[in-house]
């Protein structure tokens, strides 16, 4: 089966199996396990931030973020297409009485400033408003086909927040992917949000786990929340292990996936009754299927049958997500697979 679902799916490497059962162990929430604090010294350094701290998941690390920023009865403004709003469970309105105020997402994953500008009330000392205390961002953008966010505009975010005296949080689930596409370090990315969430557990390949860096105030904050979320995870080194390799072995590859994510959208564009996003930038491409006779229930699933494993994600669009466990060979099989599915036989044959 070739699985194009997520990145989520990429299996622990070889050597991250060889790490885990050597890695020198210690109870994390009394805060003595060397392996977690080696990866979280090591997350803090490459992301230019004081301080980090390993996380069970990208939904906790961001739901602690967004608990440690914003006070109950607040507002955080949050684009309408990221994860943090979608498919998170509504765990910051549940759990932090933080109320989410979903801003219209542009096609390259922006919220115009003018967007956010609106979310402020005109007189803040009026008791009726929910006042806002976080601006979120997500980069890179899943649900708008792994979009990098330019420098330029996190910069203009970084510079409206200040102006309103908020913080920004980046939702960088896939934040080594941007650093990738954009050929510079993480930190300069990293550089225009107060705290970061990223996924060690996606094209890191780690098998679990997420970090969140930020300040070392505000990592103190999350720390003591982690661990009222449930997510203080006592010998975590043994996954820590493997994320120190995420971040030594596993970040350049990701050049690879995109280099892969491109290939296939090349072969969409070539595949009558396919329309493809062909801006590309990260390892997701999404397409609509518009040949005759197909819903993208019925091709999603003919794909399966025939070894290929993709899926809906959002306005009935599909997602193709690469990672290490695809190859070059795995994308024209994929390629292959779909026009088998369109064939023109089959189309009449409805
Ligand atoms: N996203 C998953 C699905 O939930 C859609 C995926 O397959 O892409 N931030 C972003 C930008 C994400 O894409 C995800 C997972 C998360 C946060 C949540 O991370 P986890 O799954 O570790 O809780």
């Amino acid at each position: 089966m070739i699985e194009l679902r997520s990145d989520t799916f990429t299996l622990p490497t070889q050597e991250m199996l060889e790490a885990i059962p050597k890695a020198a162990l210690g109870d994390d929430i009394y805060g003595e396990d060397p392996t977690v604090k080696q990866l979280e010294a090591l997350a803090a350094k490459m992301l230019g931030k004081e301080a980090a701290i390993f996380m069970p998941s990208g939904t906790m690390a961001n739901l602690a973020s967004l608990m440690a920023h914003c006070p109950r009865g607040s507002k955080v403004l949050v684009g309408n297409e990221t994860d943090i709003y979608i498919y998170e469970a509504g765990g910051a309105a549940v759990c932090g009485g933080i109320m989410y105020e979903p801003i219209p997402t542009q096609p390259d994953g922006r919220l115009l400033i003018e967007d956010l500008e609106k979310a402020f009330p005109d007189d803040t000392t009026d008791p009726q408003f929910a006042l806002p205390s976080l601006i979120t961002i997500e980069n890179p953008h899943n649900r708008m086909g792994g979009k990098v966010l330019p420098l330029s505009y996190l910069a203009e975010v970084q510079a409206f927040a200040k102006s309103k005296g908020l913080p920004v949080h980046m939702d960088g689930a896939r934040i080594f992917n941007a650093s990738i596409a954009l050929d510079v370090p993480v930190a300069e990315v990293a550089q225009y949000a107060d705290s970061i969430q990223f996924c060690l557990s996606k094209g890191l390949s780690a098998p679990v786990g997420s970090m969140v860096v930020g300040t070392a105030e505000f990592i103190e904050k999350v720390y003591r929340l982690r661990k009222m979320l449930g997510g203080g995870m006592r010998q975590s080194g043994l996954l820590a292990a493997a994320g120190i390799i995420s971040l030594e072995k596993m970040v350049n590859r990701l050049a690879d996936d995109h280099a892969n994510a491109r290939r296939l959208a090349a072969g969409l564009a070539e595949t009558p009754g396919i329309e493809v996003d062909m801006d590309v930038p990260t390892n997701i491409v999404f397409f609509r299927v518009t040949a005759a006779g197909f819903t993208w229930q019925r091709f999603v699933e003919e794909c399966y049958a025939a070894g290929l494993n993709i899926a809906e994600l959002g306005h009935g669009r599909i997602r193709a997500v690469t990672h290490s466990g695809i190859t070059e060979q795995d994308i024209d099989q994929a390629l292959e697979i779909i026009r088998q599915v369109l064939s023109t036989e089959k189309v009449l044959s409805v």
